[in-house]
């Protein structure tokens, strides 16, 4: 009898369990239903591949990187591979950036876009292989034209970072996005 009661004992305790995992399962099945499809973060601009036959929209912001006060090199041919050239690129290693978006596809490119395709990390944070702390900051500045970059004029501080867009539109009407020969200068520095 006793060796029946310890059966008994034990095998309530298992249901229980069993109850309660089952529980936590149904929780996690719903919590993914309802979360799931929102946490995809796949870097969209790596799903799109440009040729230059394509009707594209075609112009050219820059972008310069400072770590504490050296001017870092970016790559000519980032964003372009054998296999694909990414609608962010570079054809020189002077900060010139390409971008090109097919009519047929309207992304809307951002900085972070162009880290992507360069697989470089860039946030708030951190810029290539430089992180913020006490004595250190990062800050980004975004010009209207590559002349106000050179001369130091009309720069805005700007806190969107990596989602700062190279923006397609043509507001000001003149035939070209206006994100075109825009400066984003983005400095790692003492604070
Ligand atoms: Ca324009």
């Amino acid at each position: 009898m006793v060796g029946a009661d310890v059966a008994a004992a034990a095998g309530g305790g298992m249901m229980k369990w069993l109850l309660i995992l089952s529980g936590a399962a149904l929780i996690a099945v719903a919590g993914y239903g309802i979360y799931g499809p929102e946490v995809d973060t796949t870097p969209k601009i790596l799903d799109v591949c440009v040729t230059h036959s394509d009707s594209i929209n075609h112009y050219h912001p820059w972008i310069f990187i400072k770590i504490n006060g050296e001017i870092v090199n970016i790559p000519e041919g980032t964003g372009v591979t054998e296999e694909c050239m990414y609608p962010i690129h570079t054809h020189s290693p002077d900060g010139k950036l390409h971008i090109e978006i097919p009519s047929s596809n309207p992304l809307k490119i951002t900085v972070e876009d162009f880290f992507t395709v360069w697989g470089s990390e860039f946030n708030e944070n951190q810029i290539l292989d430089y992180s913020a702390d006490e004595n250190h900051e990062i800050i980004m500045t975004v010009y209207p034209t590559k002349e106000d970059y050179v001369n130091g004029t009309n720069g805005v501080v700007s806190t969107d970072y990596e989602k700062h867009v190279f923006t397609s539109v043509d507001a000001d009407g003149d035939g070209i996005a206006d994100g075109d020969d825009t400066v984003v200068l983005i400095e790692y520095k003492e604070k």
